[in-house]
């Protein structure tokens, strides 16, 4: 399988976690590409017609998009532990999660391209405050639940993992740690894992 990436991509880097986390990382070429909204990339836009990273190749299915896609198929794969739980209320939790956790990846994601895509005169700081408070709204609400995560590192609490990272590699100056002293805890013992470790963004 081949998987278009790049380093600093957080929606990539959930995938790549997984990929870890199943064993399966031995079963995919990793290809690190640049992408840009307004520079489409040729060989992704084949694969992928929103021109988007994460895009994962396949024997079987095509080439797959986005990174919840990939990541439960990839889940499929493997006969460990689910990281997509099958049935009940650890399933909408880990769903609910996982959206959360992609909303505030979104957010953030928007910010940076406003900051480091757009021209400097179309730039709207009203538009940039509102993606901040979604930022924002999600780590307080992550502060209030990760107590409850315990030793799960399912797929909401992988891309729990990677809004933390990203927020740590593209906005540093936000300092989230001061503000949510559970959601830094939690942080310091998953960032030991060695699939969240290999693939710290750059
Ligand atoms: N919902 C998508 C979001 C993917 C996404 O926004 N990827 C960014 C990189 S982090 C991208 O490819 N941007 C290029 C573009 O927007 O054209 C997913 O979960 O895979």
């Amino acid at each position: 399988m081949r998987l278009w990436f790049n380093p600093a991509s957080p929606f990539a880097r959930k995938v790549r976690i997984v990929a870890r986390e199943t064993g399966l990382e031995g079963r995919i070429e990793e290809v690190s590409i640049l992408v840009s909204p307004v520079k489409p990339h040729g060989e992704l836009a084949r694969a992928n017609p929103l021109v988007k990273i994460p895009a994962l190749s396949t024997p079987d299915e095509g080439t797959l998009y986005d990174s919840a896609v990939i990541c439960e198929y990839l889940d499929s794969l493997h006969r460990g532990m689910p990281l997509f739980p099958r049935s009940g209320s650890e399933r909408w939790r880990e769903l609910r999660l996982h959206a959360l956790c992609d909303g505030i990846l979104d957010a953030a994601v928007l910010m940076r391209y406003e900051a480091a895509v757009r021209p400097e005169a179309l730039q709207w700081p009203d538009w940039v405050a509102g993606q901040l408070g979604k930022v924002r709204g999600g780590l307080d609400a992550l502060e209030l639940e990760c107590p409850a995560w315990g030793e799960c590192f399912a797929i909401g609490e992988i891309t729990a993992a990677c809004v933390l990272g990203y927020l740590d590699f593209r906005f540093p100056g936000e300092a989230w740690r001061d503000s949510h002293p559970a959601l830094a805890k939690w942080f310091v013992t998953a960032s030991q894992r060695p699939s969240v470790k290999a693939t710290v963004p750059a």
